[in-house]
């Protein structure tokens, strides 16, 4: 798949059903003949890439940023991922997820906050300083990836909300719409809708913890959680859920879609661990992003994911095998 990189509204034709392909033609040509070309193209319902638009943002402070190691290629990045919402195949969402309408998106922040309220996208990418931290993220499957993320702490956005005294935990949804979403739709699917995360309130509001908008200087792609997603660096991408758009602050830990699906596979905490390994695999090596059969890249995982200085503080007195 060729990728585009887009600041004006365009159509990559390639990716598109063909209905798409007719009304979005039909449209650029009504837009083109009335002058209002980016105020025309369909917002919801039909299958439309999103424009990517180019992000302002400053270096992130951040020493424990991946900054030193190279970066895994856009095109890789993009293409290779995990979405079930779009279907189970690592191609799938970057061929499937550009049915999803994200404009307008609404992410509502309720339950132990003194300040309960709504975001919607202008807020999201207007609303907060962004900055970009370079990031290992790692797979339970044992890939990984190094990524220039666009976003801002997750503690700055819970702020604004605040948490009262009795909050412990955050619980995230992802947006649930069948009709944007085949993976949901098919008879194979095994999660129970809407796909959901969480974390203790110490982890969501540590410094690393982002809220992420974009990646590789413009806002994110359908495929990569548009129009935001949560980057915890030290935890398996699991955690790192997408295209959120339920924010609640709970007093109880937070049932998770994949501990619901195999508690004894995955668990809560799902802290990059080297020394604890996968029921079915052994989580000591990586193969980092590109690789192939003949090129493995095989690096070896680190605790933490390479962020223990970090982050170790957090889980002090516990058992990493039991928490795991
Ligand atoms: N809503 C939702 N979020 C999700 C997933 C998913 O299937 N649905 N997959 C997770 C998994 S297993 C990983 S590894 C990362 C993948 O992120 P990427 O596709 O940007 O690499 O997203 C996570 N967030
Ligand atoms: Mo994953």
């Amino acid at each position: 798949m060729t990728r585009k990189i887009l600041d004006v509204p365009q159509i990559a034709s390639s990716e598109i059903t063909p209905e798409a392909v007719w009304l979005n033609r039909r449209n650029l040509i009504k837009a083109a003949a009335a002058g209002t070309l980016a105020t025309t193209l369909p917002s919801s319902g039909f299958a439309v890439e999103s424009p990517l638009r180019p992000l302002a943002y400053n270096q992130g402070e951040c020493d424990a940023c991946a900054a030193d190691e190279a970066l895994t290629p856009e095109e890789d990045a993009t293409s290779y991922n995990n979405f079930y919402e779009f279907g189970t195949d690592k191609s799938d969402p970057a061929e499937h997820a550009h049915t999803m309408s994200i404009d307008p998106w609404s992410v509502q922040v309720t339950g132990l906050v003194n300040k309960p309220g709504k975001l919607n996208l202008e807020d999201l990418l207007g609303g907060f300083d962004l900055e970009e931290r370079i990031y290992r993220f790692r797979c339970v499957e044992a890939w990984s990836m190094v990524v220039p993320w666009i976003g801002f702490p997750l503690a700055d956005l819970l702020r604004r909300f605040e948490p009262t005294t009795d909050a412990r935990y955050v619980a995230f949804k992802t947006l649930y719409r069948p009709a944007e979403m085949r993976g949901t739709r098919s008879f194979t699917s095994v999660i129970d809708w809407p796909y959901k995360e969480g974390l203790r309130l110490d982890e969501a509001m540590h410094p690393l913890t982002l809220m992420t908008v974009g990646l590789y200087g413009k806002t994110l792609p359908n495929q990569s959680g548009a129009p935001l997603r949560l980057i915890v660096p030290w935890k398996y991408g699991f955690k790192s859920i997408k295209s959120i758009v339920s924010i609640e602050l709970t007093d109880k830990q937070p049932q998770t879609s994949w501990q619901q699906l195999a508690a004894q596979e995955y668990g809560f905490y799902s802290n990059v661990n080297p020394e604890v390994d996968h029921p079915r695999w052994s989580q000591r090596y990586e193969r980092r992003l590109p690789s192939s059969l003949f090129k493995p890249n095989r690096v070896p995982t680190q605790l933490f994911n390479g962020y223990a200085e970090q982050v170790a503080g957090l889980y002090e007195n516990m058992d990493l095998k039991k928490y795991y």
